[in-house]
């Protein structure tokens, strides 16, 4: 059962912001970013995969790791959590209020579950660009031949994902910050909130006085600063919260 305040708070909110992390995706069968690495990626760090300095360093290795993820999500399918979330963006639409989901995803499986809005803050598997020319191709077919893919004018393409060390898209952060800071309900969906600057969007909200609903199966650092936080699955939890919540 849900307390009856959050659900009154959710019903009234005139706007809702939530940002995504991988613990959404983890019901569809995607590893989340901090999962342990398995088979070939066990003796790897994530972290120290996804820098550019690894790239750098050994661009087989780290576009074969990105293309190993990518035509594995390829191979997974929106959960119960995701669609409920494009329930509730098609509700605050045809009620006129503003729904911003940003997420840290980079497997664009709220596109896929039918969100119409997503601000994809740490860009997403399928994008390719040259390092060279910059030119950029979307990926959507069976592994490359070639790690990494070459671009026509010979350079190297790299995948559409933010690494760490480098700043986020200015356009998606900036859309980000702003929905944030003036919206009456922050969910935080199954992230460990340790990722700067995406766990900083929580106090924009917190300032402006929004309240804050986090799900997560453990602890994180915002638990104790949201005004709720249900311990549990977003898979599970988001179906059952939001159509009480008038969606
Ligand atoms: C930046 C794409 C500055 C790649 C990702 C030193 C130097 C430079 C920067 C820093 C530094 N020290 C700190 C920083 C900042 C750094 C940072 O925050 N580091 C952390 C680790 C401390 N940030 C950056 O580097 C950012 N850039 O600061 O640039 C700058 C500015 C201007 C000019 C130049 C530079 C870039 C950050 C983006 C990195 N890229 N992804 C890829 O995917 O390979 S981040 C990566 O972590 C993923 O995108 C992931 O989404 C994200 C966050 O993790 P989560 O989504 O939270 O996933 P996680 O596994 O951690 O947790 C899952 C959660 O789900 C858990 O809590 C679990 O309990 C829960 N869960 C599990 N199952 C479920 C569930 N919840 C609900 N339901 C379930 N069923
Ligand atoms: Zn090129």
């Amino acid at each position: 059962m849900f307390h009856g305040e959050l659900l009154d708070l959710m019903c009234a909110a005139n706007s809702i912001v939530a940002l995504s992390g991988a613990g959404v995706s983890a019901e569809s069968g995607i590893p989340t970013f901090r999962d342990a690495m398995t088979g070939l990626w066990a003796r790897f760090n994530p972290e120290e995969l996804a820098t550019p300095q690894a790239f750098a360093k050994d661009p087989q290795l780290v576009s074969r790791w990105y293309d190993q993820r990518r035509c594995d999500v390829l191979k997974c399918k929106p959960n119960a959590g995701h669609i409920a979330l494009a329930r509730l963006e098609e509700t605050c639409r045809q009620k006129g209020r503003p729904f911003t989901l940003i997420t840290q995803n980079v497997d664009r499986l709220h596109r896929a579950a039918g969100l119409q809005n997503v601000v994809e803050l740490h860009g997403n598997l399928f994008t390719w660009r040259c390092i060279d020319c910059g030119g950029e191709a979307d990926e959507s077919g069976p592994a490359f031949d070639d790690h990494p893919p070459r671009c026509e004018c010979g350079g190297l393409r790299r995948p559409g994902v933010v690494w760490f060390g480098e700043a986020l898209p200015r356009e998606a952060l900036l859309k980000a910050q702003r929905a944030s800071g003036k919206c009456a309900l922050f969910m935080s969906l199954g992230t460990s909130s340790v990722v700067y600057p995406a766990a900083a969007l929580v106090d924009l909200a917190l300032q402006y006085g929004a309240n804050v609903l986090e799900i997560n199966p453990e602890q994180t650092p915002l638990s104790r600063r949201a005004h709720w936080s249900l311990r549990g699955k977003c898979g599970e939890i988001l179906p059952d919260l939001i159509p009480r919540a008038g969606s």
